[in-house]
C-alpha cells in the first residue's frame, strides 16, 4: 500500500519543481512553505512546535531562529523579504505586496480579513510566507557555522517550522518575549542581541505620516500594554484574567461547532476561534491591539500560528470540513470590495501560488501538509488520527466537560451559554462585551477595530460561571432562576494605548445588541477519544443589558 505520506511527498516534488521554473519568470514571491526536512521514509513534514518547547530545548534551532528574526528585522525595509515588508501586508503601511494594490470599493487599508471566513485561510498563507522567508534566512545563517556543529545547524535549519504560542492552554506571554536582550550561540561564540521577540523597532522612524497616520501615539517601536511601551506583569495579568474564558471558548469551538464557517469567524452565528483570538490581541494591548500595527510585533506570528493550529486540529476532528461552505458578503476590505461574494475559491490576495500567476484560495490552503508542515496534535500518519487529536484536546482544553468521573457516569446534563449578536456599526470599536453572573465575569466577546460594520456573533459558555455559584447544577430550575436574576452585560471600550480600564457603556444604548440565555443538553464523552454531544438547544430568555 502506498502511504498517504508517499503520495504527498511526490506532490511536494512537483511543487518544488514548479517553483524553480517560475522564479525566473516573475518577481512575485510565491507562497509555497518550507519543503526541507521532510521525513525521508514517509515524506511527512516536520511539526511546528510550541515556542516554549523550542526555547527550552535551545540548541541550533533556537540560535538560528533568534538570529534569523533579528536579521529579517534589520533587512532594508523596502526588501520584500524583510520583516517590515511582510508585516506591512497585514495593515499599515498598506504595502502593495507582490504588486497587488487595493480594489475600488475596498475600505479597510490592510489586506487582512477579519470577521470573515477568510480569516483562517488568509492568515495561513500569511504565516507560510513568513515561515519560508524566515526559514531561508536560517538556512543562510546555518552555513556560517563551520566547526564540528556545522551539520547540526544545517539540519536544524532544514527541519525548522514556525513556533506557536499556545494561549489556549496558558495565555502567559512566552518568557522568551519579555526580556529586552537575549543570548544565543553564533558561529564564533556567544552573541548578545536586542531580543527580536521583545518588539520591532522601525528603521525609518519617525514613520511616514501619510502611510502611518496614527503614528503619533506609537513611538519608535511596537508596544504592549504598560509603561514605557511594555510591562510584562501588567500584560500577563490581563491575559491570565481571561485564561478560563479563552480555554472554555476554544473547547466549545473544537467540540460544539460543526460548520467551517462558524469555526473560522464571528461573521457566522456560533462559537469561533476568532473570538478568543481577539481577546489575546486586546489583552496584550498597545500596538498589538491595533489591526494596523499588530503584525509588526514579533508575537503576532506566534499568536496566529496558534490560531492556525486550532483550525488544523478542528479540521482533523471534523473530517471532510476543511473549507468555507456558504458564500459570504464582504464588508469591504483592501482587497475585496463591499458587497463582493467571498467563497472558498476567492483569491487570498496578495499570496500567489507556486506558479506565480494564480492567487491562493481557501481551497488551495486547506491542507497544512501541502505547505510542508503539521502540528504535534495531528501528526502521525497512521492509526486513528482523529481519535488521537480528540484525546489531545480533551486533555489540553476539556477540563470542565471532560473528566474521568464524567466518563464513568456517562451522563447527560443541562448546561447553559449566552449567545451574542450585534451589528458592529453600533459598537464603540474596539471594545469588549462582558457578561457577568452576580459578582463574577462569566464570559467575554472581544471586537477589534475593523471592519466597522456587519453583524458579529459569539457563544459564551456559562458552565464554569454556574459551577462557581456553588449551587447544585443538576437542579436546572434553581440555576435558571439565578441566571434570570443575576446575569447582566456591560460593554467596555478598549483604548488602544491601554491606559487602565476603558469607559464602560450601558448596553441599552446599542440597539442591535441581542443577548440570549440558552440551555442545551450535554452528553459527556464515554472515552477520551470522543467529544461531548450537544443537543436540544432552547432559548431561556432574551435579556437586555441591565441587571435584573
Ligand atoms: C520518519 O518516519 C518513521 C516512520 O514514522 C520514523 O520511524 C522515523 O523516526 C522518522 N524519521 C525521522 C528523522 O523523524
Ligand atoms: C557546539 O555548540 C555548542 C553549543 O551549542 C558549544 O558549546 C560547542 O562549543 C560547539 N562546538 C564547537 C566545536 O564549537
Ligand atoms: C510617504 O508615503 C506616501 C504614500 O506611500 C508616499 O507617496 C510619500 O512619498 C512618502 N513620503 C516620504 C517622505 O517618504
Ligand atoms: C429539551 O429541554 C427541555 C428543557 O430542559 C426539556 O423540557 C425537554 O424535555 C428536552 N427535550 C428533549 C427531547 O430532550
Ligand atoms: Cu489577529
Amino acid at each position: 500500500m502506498i502511504s498517504l505520506g508517499a503520495r504527498k511527498y511526490s506532490l511536494y516534488l512537483a511543487i518544488i519543481a514548479s517553483i524553480s521554473r517560475t522564479n525566473a519568470q516573475t518577481e512575485h514571491v510565491p507562497v509555497t512553505g518550507m519543503m526541507t526536512g521532510l521525513n525521508r521514509t514517509t515524506g511527512e513534514p516536520p511539526s511546528r512546535v510550541d515556542i516554549n518547547v523550542l526555547e527550552n530545548e535551545g540548541g541550533p534551532m533556537w540560535d538560528l531562529f533568534i538570529r534569523a528574526l533579528d536579521a529579517l528585522q534589520n533587512k532594508a525595509e523596502d526588501d520584500e523579504r524583510s520583516h517590515f515588508a511582510v508585516a506591512g501586508i497585514h495593515g499599515m503601511p498598506y504595502t502593495q505586496y507582490n504588486g497587488v494594490g487595493p480594489v475600488p470599493g475596498g475600505s479597510w487599508g490592510g489586506y487582512c480579513p477579519h470577521v470573515s471566513p477568510q480569516l483562517i485561510p488568509w492568515h495561513r498563507a500569511y504565516l507560510v510566507l513568513y515561515e519560508q522567508v524566515l526559514g531561508a534566512e536560517m538556512q543562510r545563517l546555518a552555513l556560517e557555522y563551520t566547526d564540528a556543529n556545522a551539520s547540526a545547524y544545517q539540519e536544524a535549519s532544514q527541519e525548522f517550522r514556525l513556533p506557536y504560542w499556545d494561549w489556549s492552554s496558558d495565555p502567559s506571554l512566552p518568557p522568551s518575549s519579555t526580556q529586552e536582550s537575549i543570548k544565543v550561540n553564533g558561529p564564533n561564540g556567544e552573541l548578545v542581541l536586542h531580543n527580536p521577540l521583545y518588539n520591532y523597532r522601525w528603521q525609518t522612524y519617525p514613520l511616514n505620516t501619510t502611510q502611518f497616520p496614527g503614528q503619533g501615539s506609537f513611538g519608535p517601536a511596537t508596544t504592549r500594554a504598560g509603561e514605557n511601551g511594555f510591562d510584562p506583569d501588567l500584560v500577563n495579568g490581563n491575559l491570565l484574567d481571561a485564561k478560563d474564558m479563552i480555554k472554555d471558548s476554544v473547547y466549545r469551538t473544537l467540540s460544539a461547532t460543526t460548520v467551517y464557517d462558524q469555526m473560522a469567524s464571528m461573521a457566522v452565528p456560533g462559537s469561533s476561534f476568532e473570538s478568543p483570538h481577539n481577546i489575546i490581541h486586546d489583552s496584550v494591548g498597545g500596538s498589538f491591539s491595533s489591526l494596523d500595527l499588530t503584525a509588526f510585533d514579533p508575537l503576532f506570528m506566534l499568536h496566529h500560528c496558534n490560531l492556525d493550529r486550532l483550525a488544523a486540529i478542528w479540521t482533523t476532528i471534523h473530517e471532510g470540513n476543511s473549507v468555507q461552505t456558504q458564500p459570504f458578503t464582504s464588508q469591504g476590505l483592501y482587497s475585496t470590495a463591499k458587497g463582493e461574494l467571498i467563497t472558498a475559491d476567492s483569491p487570498l490576495k496578495p499570496f500567489y501560488q507556486s506558479d506565480g500567476r494564480k492567487f491562493h484560495t481557501g481551497r488551495t490552503v486547506a491542507e497544512t501538509e501541502l505547505f510542508g508542515y503539521t502540528y504535534p496534535d495531528i501528526s502521525g500518519s497512521d492509526g486513528d488520527r482523529r481519535g488521537a487529536a480528540i484525546a489531545q484536546i480533551n486533555r489540553l482544553y476539556g477540563g470542565l466537560l471532560f473528566s474521568e468521573k464524567a466518563i464513568i457516569a456517562s451522563t447527560s446534563k443541562r448546561q447553559w451559554f449566552v449567545s451574542v449578536q450585534v451589528d458592529r456599526a453600533d459598537l464603540p470599536l474596539p471594545c469588549t462585551i462582558n457578561v457577568y453572573l452576580g459578582d463574577g465575569l462569566a464570559g467575554r466577546s472581544a471586537f477589534l477595530s475593523m471592519p466597522a460594520t456587519g453583524y458579529a456573533y459569539d457563544e459564551l459558555s456559562l458552565i464554569r460561571a454556574v459551577r462557581n455559584l456553588g449551587i447544585d447544577d443538576s437542579d436546572a430550575e434553581a440555576v435558571e432562576n439565578r441566571l434570570m436574576r443575576d446575569l447582566y452585560v456591560r460593554v467596555t471600550k478598549v483604548s488602544s494605548e491601554e491606559q487602565g480600564d476603558g469607559a464602560t457603556l450601558d448596553p441599552d444604548v446599542i440597539p442591535s445588541l441581542t443577548i440570549k440565555v440558552m440551555g442545551e443538553d450535554v452528553t459527556f464523552p464515554r472515552s477520551e477519544s470522543e467529544l461531548p454531544l450537544y443537543s436540544n438547544r432552547t432559548t431561556l430568555a432574551t435579556i437586555l443589558g441591565t441587571p435584573r
